[in-house]
């Protein structure tokens, strides 16, 4: 049975990176962990061939060579899985489809033969029973959620690691917290679900035989969602592991209250967590409590930050604007917001409401949704009719990009930022691909780029300041390049 598993092309987008990763010679940001998590559900007598899209052509040999496809993506990913569907069905193949855009929107796809929807730990096995005893349904879908410490570590022997510029790993799915407009809980639950330390540290010891020293993303929905674990077990064990290793930063998603936690914060930065991303939404106490985020309320968010960015990790914030509650001097708010908080990496979306939140069901009963989803959350599109209107927020909306991700201010929240972090101990050396990234940047926005005298004012200021700083400045004035692009593409 030769199994041929397709990852869907991802548009250019805030999260693809696209435009960064050409300075560092990489194809994909990420590979598709829950392709490669299937993979190695199946049995293992089965051919497979992951393509993923975003590194590879999906050529005619690939569909002959195949008997079933097995298609994974997000709802950003529908146009390119539409003709992945149908380029499968058209060389006769068997469509197996599973992950988050089928599993929220399944019926848009007569043409695929079998939905293994949810978790795959949990339907996966049925539909491979009745596939072997020839009596395979349409749909398998679930209402529980997994055990996680059945799952097996992913396939990644399927990639040509060297596309990639991170790797993933996942410790848990679900979050605590109930913000009204996340699909999380739906998909996940609220109580947080963990692999054992021992898979942990076998999926790692296994990225670093692999010869894997760059990134690696923990795609937790919240990394902090079980303390105890974290605390007793998992970091621990992450510390001891790290001892006599060099490389291998990673990153993950926390919630805000990971500053209220000094020695949780400590212990992560030993471990080798050097960036985290948190949901921030707004300054705004009223649109928090609007959106049932209540451990961002009665705060101080600004100080919260730094405190993280103190622990040695750099912050990554999402903001939200759309909320009921906010008025026309919310955009202005929320750039001093950002631009004091040193947050390079601000995600700005319009409010929107996925199916199966709180969110969604209010707006129905209240008639203020609208059309589908793009699935792209920092494209200034948005489901529902805002209470400010939407020709207000959309030009506040553009007017935050503009002024966020222009040169002047982007470099400004870099120098914040670095003058603040104090990086993690671990070793990461530089290597050949950074040392290529640093001279085409050189070229492309020292010389040839809008943002020129920024870009050199940061290189000075870092080397004789910050000089250990150097390697991330460079990386951020890279990153700024991507976000300018795809800002200027919406701004339009
Ligand atoms: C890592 C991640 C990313 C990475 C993507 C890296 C990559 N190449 O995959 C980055 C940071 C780039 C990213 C970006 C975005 N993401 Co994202 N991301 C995640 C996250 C946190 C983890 C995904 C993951 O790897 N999970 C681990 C694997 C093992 O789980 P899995 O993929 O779900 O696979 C399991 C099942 O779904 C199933 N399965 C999956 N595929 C298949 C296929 C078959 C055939 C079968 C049988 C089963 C099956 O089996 C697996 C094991 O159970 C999820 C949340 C989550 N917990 O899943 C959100 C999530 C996937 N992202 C989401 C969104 C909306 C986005 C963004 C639009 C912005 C944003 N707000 O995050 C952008 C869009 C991407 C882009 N380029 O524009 C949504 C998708 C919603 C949807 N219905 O499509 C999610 C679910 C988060 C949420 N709030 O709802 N994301």
């Amino acid at each position: 049975m030769n199994i041929l598993m397709v990852y869907p092309k991802f548009p250019d987008t805030f999260w693809s990176f696209n435009h960064a990763l050409k300075f560092v010679h990489k194809k994909a940001s990420m590979p598709p962990l829950g392709l490669l998590t299937v993979a190695a559900m199946l049995p293992s007598d089965w051919n497979k061939r992951l393509v993923d899209m975003n590194v590879s052509r999906l050529t005619d040999q690939d569909l002959e060579w195949g008997d079933i496809a097995f298609v994974s993506a997000m709802v950003v990913q529908r146009s390119s899985s539409i003709q992945v569907i149908q380029r499968c069905k058209a060389a006769g193949l068997k469509v197996v489809a599973g992950g988050p855009l089928f599993t929220s929107e399944y019926e848009q796809f007569a043409e695929v033969d079998h939905f293994v929807l949810n978790e795959a730990e949990l339907t996966l096995p049925t539909f491979l029973a009745d596939f072997a005893a020839g009596t395979p349904q349409k749909v398998y879908s679930s209402t529980e959620f997994a055990d996680l410490s059945q799952t097996p570590i992913p396939l990644w022997e399927l990639l040509d690691m060297k596309n990639y510029a991170t790797m993933n790993i996942q410790f848990s799915r679900g979050c605590p917290y109930d913000c009204d407009f996340c699909n999380i809980t739906t998909l996940f639950g609220h109580r947080p679900r963990v692999k054992t330390t021992q898979q942990m540290i076998a999926e790692l010891d296994h990225l670093y035989q692999l010869g894997w020293r760059e990134k690696v993303f923990f795609v937790d929905d919240n990394f902090i969602g079980n303390k105890r674990i974290l605390k007793d077990e998992l970091l621990p064990a992450i510390i001891k592991w790290r001892r006599g290793k060099i490389g291998m930063p990673f990153d993950t998603e926390v919630s805000i209250n990971l500053a209220d936690d000094e020695q949780l914060m400590k212990m992560m930065g030993d471990a080798g967590f050097s960036t985290v991303f948190v949901g921030i939404e707004t300054p705004d106490e009223v649109s928090l409590a609007e959106c049932g985020k209540n451990h961002n309320r009665n705060r101080d968010l600004l100080k919260a930050v730094r405190l993280i960015q103190h622990a040695g990790m750099e912050v990554q914030g999402g903001f939200i604007i759309g909320f009921d509650h906010d008025v026309a001097t919310i955009f202005k708010r929320q750039i001093e917001f950002i631009q004091k908080s040193g947050i390079i990496t601000a995600m700005v979306g319009m409010l929107q409401a996925p199916p199966g939140t709180k969110l969604y069901a209010r707006l129905a009963r209240e008639g203020r949704l609208i059309g589908q989803l793009t699935g792209d959350n920092v494209d200034g599109s948005t489901n529902i009719i805002p209470m400010m209107g939407i020709e207000l927020l959309q030009s506040g909306y553009k007017s935050m990009l503009r002024s966020l991700y222009a040169p002047r201010q982007y470099y400004a929240r870099v120098r914040t930022f670095l003058r603040e972090y104090q990086p993690p101990k671990i070793s990461v050396p530089l290597n050949r691909t950074q040392i290529g990234a640093f001279f085409r940047s050189v070229v492309r926005l020292g010389l040839m780029g809008k943002e020129a005298i920024y870009y050199w004012q940061l290189f000075f200021w870092t080397l004789f300041h910050r000089p250990r700083l150097f390697p991330l400045a460079i990386m951020y004035s890279i990153y700024g390049y991507h976000f300018r692009r795809i800002c200027d593409t919406h701004i339009q």
